[in-house]
């Protein structure tokens, strides 16, 4: 049986890259198994981390089952940019599928710089890279995607919102899709063929709006072909929540909805086999209270949203003004139950009297949706869990509903950024129920002292601003 001592292991263990042999024709792997194992391994972003002293960024990766970590900057062999440089930011966003089908997932990462003549700000020089998985995790094989418009100048200002991977084109490869800012409006950004490592990018510019989360991509009407989703928001504004659904060849036009959230997660939270929109609203315009919101797929694209906050009826804790429950949030199957469900993280929360000690709630899917029965919120107070609440810890900054043993259950990996500020710390529970919980920290993963912020983003990324 795998357990969370295999887990812990992976970490205790150097990393070993044996000589890639790719003998037979292997099926495409899952997003996120870099080795093909079987087994989906974990991504820590550090954009802020260290590197030789000075900020760059880096990315810490935890091969499942024992396998070993990497520590991946952007000195990476074919990566974009150079690490080290004090204003860019590397490793964010950043998605994970099998882009050259070899059975080995491979990891698409961005990175972007802030322009001092521009009073700082993300606003300049973004890239995309990807970086190809191989036996022994992500390979010494990697590419640059051409960020700039091709029938353009590149601009001097330009930022990279957001990044996710899934098939929007409909020919049954995984594209990116990537979300951006240039010139005072949004865009939209399709790279198609990238299977063979081939980057004949299809790009495509859309007006938006601002602050563009990243992508969202599930089938939502359940018809086969992939939909695509984008939200957009303004601090303690109400944003867009733009839907387009899969047509042959491409997507349908965009059709705005109502009520969005700042960030998003999909999966089937009723397990009727369409996929479910769930949105983070860690504030509201009005209320100013968190809430976890679901819009469940049908037949015709989303339903009407219904949002569970901690009034709701089973959901633990009280609503408090500043505690953004659901800034986090991830998808997953934990229970095996077939109907997926969510973890929302309030890393402002106050845990016995310590402020931005932070908790996360666990919500489960039924066949009715997202219910408050079952519900459980995990803090560093609850039993089981090794650690103790402190000031600023940011329990739940991150979350990710990931199977990282194989069992076919989800395992909840929760990140502290604030832990041991600034290295941050990673808390990977194999069971919620009975807690039993691995914590990763720098010193096993050999980043301590960069400045690493773990668990501060985690794969799947989710778009936090911060
Ligand atoms: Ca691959
Ligand atoms: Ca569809
Ligand atoms: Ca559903
Ligand atoms: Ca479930």
């Amino acid at each position: 049986m795998k357990t969370a001592l295999a887990v812990l292991s992976a970490a205790a263990c150097a990393v070993a890259l044996p000589p890639a042999a790719h003998a037979e024709r292997r099926a495409p792997a899952a997003p996120g198994d870099f080795n093909g194992d079987g087994l989906r391994d974990l991504a820590a972003e550090s954009p802020v981390g260290l590197i030789r002293g000075r900020s760059g960024g880096f990315v810490s990766v935890v091969l499942s089952g024992g396998r070993g970590h990497q520590t991946i900057t952007q000195d990476w062999p074919g990566v974009a940019g150079e690490a080290g440089h004090s204003s860019c930011r590397f490793g964010w966003p950043a998605d994970s599928a099998d882009f050259d089908r070899d059975g080995y997932a491979d990891l698409a990462l961005g990175s972007r710089c802030d322009d001092p003549d521009q009073g700082g700000g993300i606003a300049y020089a973004p890239s995309v890279s990807i970086i190809y998985g191989g036996p022994g995790g992500l390979s010494r094989r990697a590419v640059e995607l051409a960020y700039a418009v091709p029938d353009r100048e590149t601009t001097a200002f330009q930022a990279l919102m957001g990044l996710t991977a899934g098939d929007v084109t409909g020919d049954g490869d995984p594209d990116l899709v990537v979300t951006g800012w240039e010139e005072n409006r949004s865009v939209l950004r399709i790279y198609d063929g990238l299977a063979g490592g081939r980057l004949t990018a299809r790009i495509s510019g859309t007006h938006l709006a601002y602050g563009v989360s990243g992508p969202l991509i599930g089938d939502f009407n359940g018809d086969g072909r992939n939909d695509l989703a984008t939200l957009t928001h303004r601090y303690q504004k109400a944003g867009i929540l733009q839907l387009r659904l899969g047509v042959p060849g491409g997507l349908g036009p965009a059709r705005t909805l109502p009520a969005p959230g700042v960030t998003g997660a999909v999966g089937d939270v009723n397990g009727d086999g369409r996929d479910d929109l769930v949105t983070g609203v860690p504030y509201s315009p009005r209320k100013v209270v968190g809430g976890v919101r679901v819009f469940l797929g049908t037949r015709t694209g989303l339903a009407k949203p219904r949002t569970l906050t901690r009034a709701a009826k089973g959901v633990p804790g009280t609503p408090r003004k500043g505690d953004l429950f659901g800034w986090t949030l991830s998808v997953g199957d934990l229970n095996g139950d077939g109907r997926d469900d969510v973890a929302a993280g309030a890393a402002t929360d106050k845990v016995g009297g310590h402020a931005d000690a932070g908790t996360v709630t666990v919500l489960y899917g039924s066949k009715k949706g997202l219910t408050g029965t079952g519900a459980r919120r995990i803090t560093q107070a609850t039993g089981g869990v090794p650690g103790s609440p402190e000031r600023g810890d940011r329990f739940g900054s991150a979350v990710s509903l990931t199977d990282l043993t194989g069992d076919g259950r989800a395992d909840l990996t929760v990140g502290s950024s604030g832990e041991d500020n600034p290295e941050g710390r990673l808390w990977i529970f194999t069971d919620v129920r009975r807690p039993r919980v691995t914590t990763l920290s720098t010193t096993l993963l050999g980043v301590h002292g960069r400045q690493a912020y773990l668990g501060r983003i985690l794969l799947p990324a989710v778009f936090a601003p911060s």
